[in-house]
């Protein structure tokens, strides 16, 4: 071969490459954030999307801002909408309940939901929401008796919960040990987050009816503390609590978290971010970096992996964990469905998850807002 054509080659082939890598820019970006300050292996590879949005199934449609799902033992959903209805929905049935009280003030409304892990005896269903009392905004955890697809015997089992138009957290789920987790954020006032006698920027731990559960680590409600937004709630098949959290916002975003929770943990807010570390604080088990926003919204455990939606980012996220700390991340359905803010393991063994388009920040495309249900089968 002439050296005019072997330069040629050379040239083509590097052209090539340059391009390749242009376009898939963003994936690689966002592909692989790792936590430790190790840069990723070439043995670990690169996971592109590997999912196509006609995988995925519409479960249900025309809902507004879906924040929290839940399933009956009759194997009907129920799903939390923001602005303050309760829907039950049964095949093509479907049910809304008004719920009294709600107060939908930007980011806050009707948001968490949990069924007591004897709700096929007792009923017993839970709504973390933003009300009001005499003072103004507060968030608030009740518990009802759902039967018959009505609420009833209203109860508050937590009040004064700090509340704002940004960062009300109101994450419920019942551990495994029977209590009750509740997230708070920071609403707004950041320093609230380090100071363990208030309840914002919190991890809570309560019993079914509201009470300090047993061995919390300061004798009060938090379990713990140093969180400025944190959205979604998971354990893994060991028992570890995972939980992701919005990073800073504004003009600097990004440093969005995913974290290992354990009990008297202090997980850094507002004192440090990303692989910052503070001697007494926990740097995120992952983070999105400073330049990359993924706004995590709910979590759920299946096969080994965390799933988590993301509203900024606008995917359906996927955390392996690996030795040593470190995870591979890969990003689903990239720009598909628009904001993704709830996921949950079915009892089917699938994959459901939302979209939040009618929130304000997005662009609501036909049928928003959605459920959608995927087999993880497509995620191997
Ligand atoms: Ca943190």
């Amino acid at each position: 071969m002439s050296l005019k054509l072997r330069a040629l080659r050379i040239v083509i082939i590097v052209a090539l490459i340059a391009g390749a890598a242009y376009a898939f820019r963003g994936p690689l970006l966002q592909v692989f954030v790792f936590r430790s300050a190790a840069p990723p292996t070439p043995q670990q590879g690169i996971g592109l999307q590997t999912t196509r949005a006609s995988d995925v199934t519409i479960v249900a449609q025309d809902l507004e801002v879906p924040w929290a799902l839940a399933f009956l033992p009759d194997g009907a959903l129920l799903v939390t909408e923001r602005p303050g209805r309760l829907t039950l929905i049964a095949g093509d049935r479907r049910r809304s309940i008004d719920v009294t009280g709600v107060r939908q003030a930007g980011e806050g409304g009707l948001m968490g939901l949990a069924l007591h892990p004897r709700f096929a005896e007792n009923g017993w269903l839970y709504l973390c929401l933003t009300g009001e009392d005499g003072a103004g905004l507060e968030n608030r955890v009740e518990r009802y008796l759902f039967d018959r697809a009505v609420l009833g015997e209203r109860k508050v089992i937590l009040d004064d919960i700090p509340a704002a138009h940004f960062h009300n957290g109101c994450r419920l789920a019942f551990g495994a040990d029977g209590y009750l987790y509740v997230t708070t954020g920071d609403a707004g006032a950041r320093d609230r987050a380090q100071d363990r006698r208030s309840y914002s920027g919190k991890i809570l731990r309560v019993t079914d009816d509201g009470a300090v559960a047993d061995g919390n680590p300061f004798n009060t409600a938090v379990y713990s503390y140093g969180h400025r937004n944190p959205q979604g709630l998971a354990w893994g098949e060991d028992g570890r609590l995972w939980s992701t959290e919005h990073g800073r916002s504004g003009l600097g975003s990004g440093f969005d978290e995913v974290n290992l929770i354990e009990a008297g943990g202090n997980y850094g807010w507002p004192v440090i971010q990303g692989d910052e570390t503070q001697s007494g604080m926990t740097a995120p088990f992952l983070h999105s970096g400073a330049d990359y926003t993924w706004a995590p919204g709910g979590a759920a455990y299946l096969d080994g992996r965390i799933f988590f939606g993301g509203l900024r980012g606008a995917a359906l996220y996927e955390v392996w964990p690996l030795e040593e700390g470190r995870a591979r991340l890969r990003a689903h359905f990239h720009d598909d469905f628009g904001r993704i803010r709830e996921v949950a393991a079915g009892p089917d063994g699938m994959l459901y998850f939302t979209t939040s388009n009618r929130d304000g920040r997005g662009r609501a495309r036909a049928g928003d807002d959605k459920i959608l249900r995927v087999s993880p089968e497509l995620f191997r």
